[in-house]
């Protein structure tokens, strides 16, 4: 009851990641209490029914402004008490009243070296940059897109033959790593956001979070 590890992942697509975050839930001490999507037809939907969670989704085209439809998603979400709320692949910007709403109990998980790389096609754009390393990043949401504290990052070395699609498929295996430790290390308070600093046991953490290596992160389970 007074657990504090209620967590509800909102999403729009095939729901990869959510699989990951319950296929992990018993190694760790979150239980995910609900799923919300802004697409009916997200498969994952159909995840959290296989895995007994609570879904439901909400048409965001059947709403006449953003400001309407989070505040209606805010109402459904607050039925969970959450103690966290995590996107996974969650495809629609949040109004400012709905960051402002979730401060410090949101998170998102972005595919790159934060703040490299901010938008979409962080693999190309790490590519064309002649990055040496790539890596995905949990971080909170605030109102400004990838820009929030970040929690945690796990990085890879870019390899000669590396491609677009071979980097995301790379990094979508440590983002799934990643996701269930940092949505565990915050829930179980490990991992604390105090005036936008990160801290992990009461240490302060730079500006990248906890690095997690690449090496690290494929032997662990
Ligand atoms: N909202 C805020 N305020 N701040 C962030 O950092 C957010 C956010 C909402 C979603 C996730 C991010 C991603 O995982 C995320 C971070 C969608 C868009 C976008 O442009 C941007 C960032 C992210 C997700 N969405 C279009 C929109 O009009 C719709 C695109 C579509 O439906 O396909 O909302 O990448």
């Amino acid at each position: 009851m007074t657990d504090n590890n209620r967590v509800v992942v909102l999403l729009s697509g095939s729901g990869t990641t959510l699989q990951a975050i319950l296929d992990q839930q018993s190694q760790y001490s979150y239980e995910v209490v609900g799923v919300l999507s802004n697409r009916p037809d997200a498969f994952g939907l159909e995840r959290a029914g296989k895995a007994g969670v609570e879904s439901l989704s909400l048409d965001h085209k059947l709403y006449p402004s953003r400001e309407l439809f989070d505040l209606e998603l805010m109402k459904h979400i607050d039925a969970y008490k959450p103690d966290l709320v995590v996107l996974a692949g969650y495809m629609r910007i949040l109004s400012s009243a709905f960051v402002e709403h979730y401060q410090g109990k949101l998170i998102n998980i972005h595919p790159s070296l934060l703040p490299k790389h901010k938008g979409l096609n962080t693999y190309q754009s790490a590519l064309d940059a002649g990055d040496s390393e790539h890596g995905t990043s949990v971080h909170f949401v605030t109102e400004e897109l990838d820009s929030g504290s970040v929690v945690m990052q796990a990085a890879l070395e870019i390899t000669p033959s590396d491609t677009a699609q071979t980097l995301e498929q790379r990094v979508k295996v440590m983002e799934h790593h990643l996701y269930p430790k940092a949505i565990d290390w915050i829930v179980s308070g490990r991992i604390a956001l105090q005036d936008d600093v990160i801290s992990l046991d009461k240490k302060p953490l730079g500006p990248q979070g906890y690095r997690i290596p690449e090496t690290s992160i494929v032997t662990e389970k």
